[in-house]
């Protein structure tokens, strides 16, 4: 816990009663609260008394198994979603859940793409194509190189004086994004397997760090799934703004998109106005039930 006035960091446990409030919710304190807190005597340690309102917060599943909920991080501007071409492979299914998640919660969303100095010319194509796509959908997107700094101005001017969530898959370098934008923070990273070409979890807790050039980031671990649990089938284009936007011209009402003859979206899908790749991870997360949770 780190008192706004003073910048003091103290350790704090949480007060009993709090905790039991959580009741879907594995953590009654996630980062990014603001809290009441009191100092114990000897100044060290405290003690968090309450939670203040949160403006926003951002969910995942606990694990698959349980219906609990765990709160990754509340009050935040903006939500970065780092993805790579390869090395290891974002899924681009992956990539639209986030972003409805974040649609779900209103956080405005950004994309990274990481790693461009490994790409050849064909990962190169898939990267222009998918920028092009997520552009074309609202999204901001950045390409970068951690390695060889490129577009680092982009990046610092995205994340000055903001509180901003960076997700996405386990070794696609979030973490040595942030230690490129703020040389202090040096924080953990490792080698990705060369036998898998996927990482395993260096971060392994969210955890915000405040950043010279002002703002704050929330480093996240490898993210497997977000609370997508509670979205109605029949809402979820809502979440794709594209997909909203070309359904107001639907003359269904309740029209899933799916194969209503004459459906908006799908002439939209047609004339190229919603990307077949937006509209194909739309069914996904439609229909894929079983893995709506996971990913
Ligand atoms: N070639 C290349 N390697 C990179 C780049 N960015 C990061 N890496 C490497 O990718 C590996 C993983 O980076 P991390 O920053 O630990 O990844 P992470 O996303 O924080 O991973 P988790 O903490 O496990 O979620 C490290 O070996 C980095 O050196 C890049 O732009 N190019
Ligand atoms: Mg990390
Ligand atoms: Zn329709």
């Amino acid at each position: 816990m780190r008192d706004t006035k003073t910048k003091e960091v103290y350790s704090c446990n949480v007060r009993g009663k709090l905790r039991i409030q959580g009741i879907k919710s594995t953590n009654p304190v996630a980062v990014g609260d603001f809290v009441e807190y009191e100092i114990s005597d000897n100044a060290k340690t405290g003690v968090i008394k309450d939670v203040l309102e949160r403006k926003n917060y951002i969910i995942r599943k606990s694990t698959n198994l349980s219906k609990q909920t765990h709160i990754l991080a509340a009050n935040i501007d903006q939500a970065i979603i780092m993805a790579t071409i390869a090395y290891p492979e974002t899924y681009t299914v992956f990539i639209d859940r986030f972003l409805v998640t974040a649609e779900a919660y209103r956080i405005p969303a950004k994309l990274i793409f990481n790693k461009v100095d490994l790409y050849n010319e064909k990962q190169l194509d898939y990267l222009n194509e998918l920028i092009k796509i997520y552009t074309h959908a609202g999204y901001e997107c950045i390409s970068t190189s951690v390695k060889n700094k490129t577009n680092t101005d982009k990046i610092k001017n995205l994340l000055q004086d903001k509180t901003t969530l960076i997700a996405g898959n386990s070794g696609v370098g979030k973490s040595s994004l942030i230690n490129l934008i703020d040389t202090g923070l040096a924080l953990k990273i490792s080698e990705i397997s060369k036998y898998h070409k996927s990482g395993k979890h260096t971060t392994t807790f969210a955890e915000m760090f405040e950043l010279s050039i002002g703002g704050f980031i929330i480093d996240t671990p490898g993210i497997r799934g977000f609370g997508l649990h509670d979205i109605p089938d029949e809402e979820l284009f809502h979440f794709f703004p594209e997909i909203f936007t070309a359904a107001e011209n639907c003359k269904y009402h309740n029209c899933k998109h799916v194969h209503e003859p004459g459906c908006a979206v799908k002439e939209a899908v047609e004339q190229g106005k919603v990307s077949q790749l937006r509209y194909e991870n739309y069914l996904n997360i439609l229909f894929n039930a079983d893995t709506k949770h996971r990913l």
